[in-house]
């Protein structure tokens, strides 16, 4: 990583807007690196690969902006959700007892975790923004235990790259990489603004990423899968929506 230095990164920045050649460089300079996004391929490759080796390089332990409480959005808007499954539903009902969170892959120990444990852990919270591609964005408190903690109890391989992570929500999931899942920012998050998470919010437990857009942070999370390879999973890009065109590494 040290040989690849910040002068080189945007002499091959310049070079990809410079023409076909440049990007070619770019991304070859990517792979040589271990920086290209799983989604690299497609037809914003080389694009995507830049914005993705740019901030993994010059960003990597970098916290996302904190905000005080007075800033924190009075009307925060949820976006629009699929209805309610009965299955939800009676979770709902029963105030999520029975909720579970499994972690199964590349990790020692496979595990579930009921709401009640996670909630026993460190908890950390913060005060960041959360935005949609759609353009609106609000900043609430996020409540959770980092994911690095819960990481921790089962034990990750260390050849384990990615975190994939799913909804009880049908074709909602996601994944993100090891940089991501062991950020301090990261959390499994159970509370907003001093109270439970709200349903439409995506409780009981939601994955909450900082330095990504809002499609990465997935309501209703009820398994988490380590993994050295996201090709098996739906159409290969790393989640629904990348599946469906969107960025993987969707950085803000
Ligand atoms: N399970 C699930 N997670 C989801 C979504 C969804 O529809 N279902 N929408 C995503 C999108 S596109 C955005 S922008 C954010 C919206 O978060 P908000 O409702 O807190 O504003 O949640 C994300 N997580
Ligand atoms: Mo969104």
């Amino acid at each position: 990583m040290k040989h690849l230095s910040r002068r080189k990164l945007i002499t091959t920045g310049l070079a990809a807007t410079a023409g076909v050649t440049g990007l070619g460089v770019a991304t070859h300079l990517a792979h040589k690196y271990g920086l290209v996004p799983p989604d690299g391929g497609g037809i914003y490759g080389p694009g995507e690969t830049l914005t993705y080796a740019a901030q993994r390089l010059l960003t990597r332990h970098s916290l996302a902006r904190e905000f005080s409480p007075v800033e924190i959005s009075a009307k925060p808007l949820a976006n629009e959700l699929a209805p309610f499954s009965d299955e939800f539903k009676r979770f709902q009902a029963d105030k999520f007892t029975d909720w579970r969170l499994a972690i199964d892959g590349l990790v020692d120990r496979p595990a579930s975790f009921s709401v009640s444990q996670i909630k026993s852990y460190p908890s950390r919270s913060h005060i960041t923004e959360i935005g949609c591609e759609e353009g609106w964005t609000y900043i609430a408190e996020w409540i959770g235990t980092p994911l690095s903690h819960v990481l921790d109890l089962v034990g990750v391989k260390p050849h384990a790259k990615y975190v994939v992570y799913f909804s009880i929500e049908p074709d909602w999931w996601e994944s993100m990489d090891m940089a991501d899942a062991l950020h301090p920012q990261t959390l499994l998050t159970y509370g907003m603004n001093g109270d439970d998470l709200p349903v439409g919010f995506g409780g009981p437990l939601r994955m909450r990423l900082t330095r990504q857009i809002g499609y990465k942070n997935v309501k209703f999370v009820n398994r988490l899968t380590l993994t050295d390879n996201l090709k098996p999973f739906g159409k290969g890009t790393g989640g629904a929506n990348s599946d469906g065109g969107y960025a993987w590494y969707a950085g803000i």
